[in-house]
């Protein structure tokens, strides 16, 4: 395998997006895991949706609209919706991602970030979890005004390192994104860290790991 650079996806991959939702189980109740999916879905859905109708709005945006239909289906408070959101800015990592970023750093290899999230969103989240001097570059598809899995979004790595799609290894805990990088000619690999089923999209991955620890035996 000829790795020049090694790209992941942020949300679900690096970060836990469920963590917003746990941080406010107390208040939320048992519901809050039914709650935190859905908003997650809902949250990709209008991607998709917007990115088909070209209708674009910043993933932000897109965050706070699915969170309000979120809390409307699960009858949450929408006293609570500020702090849903202001803890959605400061997402946690997994608890692997600091010590393998660093070795793989340590091994030379380019470090970026590949995303939905907004510039200002991403440099939040690396900053306040103090991951911010791991990366060489935070792509936000902002620059390209068209969500994930649209190739404009895949080429934006390739094209700032001038290397073959194929030189590149892209993560993502999102079965759909790594079908579309892989489709793209990324070497693909799954995060598959809740034991989940993978798609029927055209691609299958090469590699499929439960968590990042394990990409330093096959990189
Ligand atoms: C992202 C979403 C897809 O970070 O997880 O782009």
């Amino acid at each position: 395998m000829d790795t020049k650079a090694i790209v992941f996806d942020a949300y679900g991959t690096l970060f836990d997006v469920n963590s917003a939702a746990e941080k406010c189980k107390d208040k939320i109740g048992d519901k809050w895991v039914g709650f935190a999916n859905f908003w997650r879905t809902t949250q990709l859905e209008y991607t998709w949706l917007r990115s088909l109708m070209k209708r674009h709005k910043d993933f932000w945006k897109v965050t706070e609209d699915s969170l309000d239909k979120s809390m409307k289906v699960f009858n949450i408070d929408m006293n609570m919706k500020k702090d849903l959101l202001n803890l959605y800015k400061i997402l946690s990592p997994y608890p692997e991602v600091k010590e393998i970023l660093g070795k793989l750093k340590d091994k030379g290899f380019k470090l970026a970030i590949l995303s939905n999230g907004t510039q200002e969103l991403l440099n939040e989240l690396v900053k306040s979890n103090k991951l911010d001097n791991l990366f060489d570059d935070l792509f936000s598809i902002e620059d390209v005004g068209i969500y994930k899995p649209d190739s404009k979004v895949y080429d934006m790595p390739v094209k700032k390192y001038k290397i073959n799609s194929s030189e590149i290894t892209f993560l993502s805990a999102n079965t759909w994104d790594v079908s579309g990088g892989g489709n793209y000619g990324y070497n693909s690999i799954w995060v598959n860290r809740n034991k989940a089923i993978f798609d029927n999209l055209d691609f299958k991955p090469k590699n499929e790991i439960s968590d990042l620890t394990h990409l330093l035996k096959i990189i």
